[in-house]
């Protein structure tokens, strides 16, 4: 039987990549003087590679063969990306990055039927709780019994680990749970630890592959089009 639902954040919850991250590393990069920009499509290939601190490793190993590594790289690398995340909070207390259609109805309803709710994400701390303050709502973290993020665990998705730590923590069994994700490295971790998965997609993972979900949505309703379901049952159809 269902208890509880879990949670990805970035892409799920809302659309936070293009608009909230994406410009965040890059206004980093600028404020340290370097001329390292992420564009719309870069930014895309580079989502490939989850964790912030490992998005900007890969982009240098992979599209700056020119720059010549400092002694201390891995320090730098931890500094830029604590300006990132400055800036990303600094975008979303200002309201900058709203949740996704559905959300907050789908969440309010769970909670009103006793479902327990959780999140997995790879993101940092504390833009989970910014995000939820000021575009859910004020008090709204209390709604999730765990909230686990970032470098908790050693190994980010599409690893399982995230899951796992979640349901440990809840003393609950795959089989009690229904995994929310947006992307395919997403899936391949709640589908790692053995959870059944919805899937929502957005515009940097429309192409990704969903093999596994459950069922594959455009989004969870309310967004002024009928949604609909893009793999799975009842295909075509809408969904809410
Ligand atoms: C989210 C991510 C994160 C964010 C940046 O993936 O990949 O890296 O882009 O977060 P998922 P930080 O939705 O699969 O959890 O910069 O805070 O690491
Ligand atoms: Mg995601």
């Amino acid at each position: 039987t269902l208890h509880a639902l879990l949670f990805d954040v970035d892409g799920t919850l809302a659309d936070t990549e293009r608009d909230g991250h994406r410009p965040a590393f890059n206004q980093a990069f600028a404020d340290a003087g370097l001329d390292w920009h992420w564009d719309v499509t870069l930014y895309g290939k580079l989502l490939a590679v989850t964790g912030g601190k490992e998005r900007i490793k890969h982009y240098i190993d992979h599209y700056r063969p020119d720059y010549r590594k400092p002694a201390h790289f891995d320090e730098l690398v931890a500094d830029l990306h604590q300006a990132k995340t400055r800036h990303y909070a600094t975008l979303a207390a200002r309201g900058g990055i709203p949740m996704r259609p559905g959300v907050k109805r789908l969440l309010v309803e769970a909670r009103a039927a006793g479902l327990r709710l959780a999140i997995a994400t790879t993101t940092t701390p504390e833009n989970v709780t910014v995000l939820l303050e000021h575009s859910l709502g004020s008090g709204t973290q209390e709604w999730f019994e765990v909230i686990a993020a970032g470098d908790i665990v050693p190994v980010k998705k599409p690893a399982p680990d995230i899951y796992h730590f979640t349901l440990e923590k809840m003393e609950l069994q795959p089989a009690d749970c229904l995994a929310f994700e947006d992307s395919e490295n997403g899936l391949r971790a709640s589908l790692g630890a053995g959870l059944k998965t919805l899937v929502t997609v957005n515009d940097y993972t429309l192409d990704h592959d969903f093999t596994g979900a459950a069922v594959v949505l455009s989004d969870l309703g309310e967004s002024g089009v009928p949604n609909r379901v893009l793999a799975g049952p009842d295909l075509g159809q809408p969904f809410v």
